[in-house]
């Protein structure tokens, strides 16, 4: 690591900060280019000890950067690893107060359920599957804390991924009935059809982004929990949204999500 723990704080207490009032910031990297990938994801660690600390709950995981059309659109070549916390769930058809975000996007996404911990090294696609309890639906809102959206990925890590809402909807399905490969996906906005894609958009297979996490985590020594609710990643790319936004995704054999903006 190349930053002391007081840098790793003070960084932290900025991107939090950022997230919670609803303003940007510059991208950490310009004032310390010489962090690491450690460095970044333990800004990111510290931002969730805060939130812990503040009695918010872990209620998931999520992959990012898994699709090749998102690494495109974000100028990046690999994935990243978040969390997701208590506040950032938004029920089936629920309201997202726009003043509460500083510039989000909306991201179609494949969501596992597990019934058995995951562990790498080694985790694969067939691991995941053997462990995963139900797929479903659900529509990621990233609301990156940097100016215009503009970042590398030590930033974007250490920003927590630009997590910030997230809804899950449709019917909890078993993998063992499904091809998550061919799975068919088309996103709306206001009745307009702003993203289509298939399974098969995220590294493959998205199971295989979430066997990635699980070896993330095992170079760490962590695993995934029984019980974990991970997002494998958008299926396209992220589309962005304003007040008085309706947004309706459906995924094939998964059923309908929705939420709007206000
Ligand atoms: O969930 C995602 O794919 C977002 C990861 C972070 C990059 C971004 O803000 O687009
Ligand atoms: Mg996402």
């Amino acid at each position: 690591m190349k930053l002391n723990q007081n840098t790793i704080a003070e960084l932290a207490e900025l991107l939090e900060n950022a997230e919670l009032q609803a303003h940007d910031v510059v991208k950490i990297t310009d004032a310390h280019p010489e962090m690491d990938w450690d460095d970044a994801y333990a800004i990111q660690a510290e931002i969730l000890r805060r939130k812990l600390a503040r009695g918010n709950k872990v209620v998931g995981l999520k992959c990012g950067l898994t699709s090749h059309a998102k690494m495109k659109q974000m100028g990046v070549d690999t994935p990243c690893f978040g969390f997701l916390v208590d506040y950032f769930t938004v029920p089936d058809g629920g309201e997202v107060k726009i003043k509460e975000l500083i510039h989000p996007k909306v991201e179609p996404e494949i969501v596992f359920v597990l019934k058995k911990a995951l562990s790498g090294p080694g985790c694969h696609v067939g691991s995941v599957l053997a462990a995963t309890d139900f797929v479903m639906a659900g529509i990621e809102v990233i609301d990156s804390r940097y100016r215009d959206f503009k970042f590398d990925l030590k930033s974007v890590i250490a920003d927590n991924c630009s997590s910030s809402r997230y809804v899950l909807g449709g019917m909890a399905v078993p993998v063992a009935d499904l091809d998550l490969r061919t799975l068919g996906v088309v996103m709306e906005k206001n009745g307009q059809v702003v993203s289509i894609g298939a399974g098969a958009a995220v590294l493959g297979h998205p199971a295989a982004a979430v066997a990635m996490l699980a070896n993330h985590l095992g170079a760490r020594g962590e695993e995934i929990p029984a019980g974990t609710m991970i997002l494998s990643g958008g299926v396209t790319e992220a589309v962005s949204v304003a007040a008085g936004d309706h947004v309706n995704l459906r995924i094939q054999s998964l059923g309908n999500v929705s939420l709007k903006f206000a």
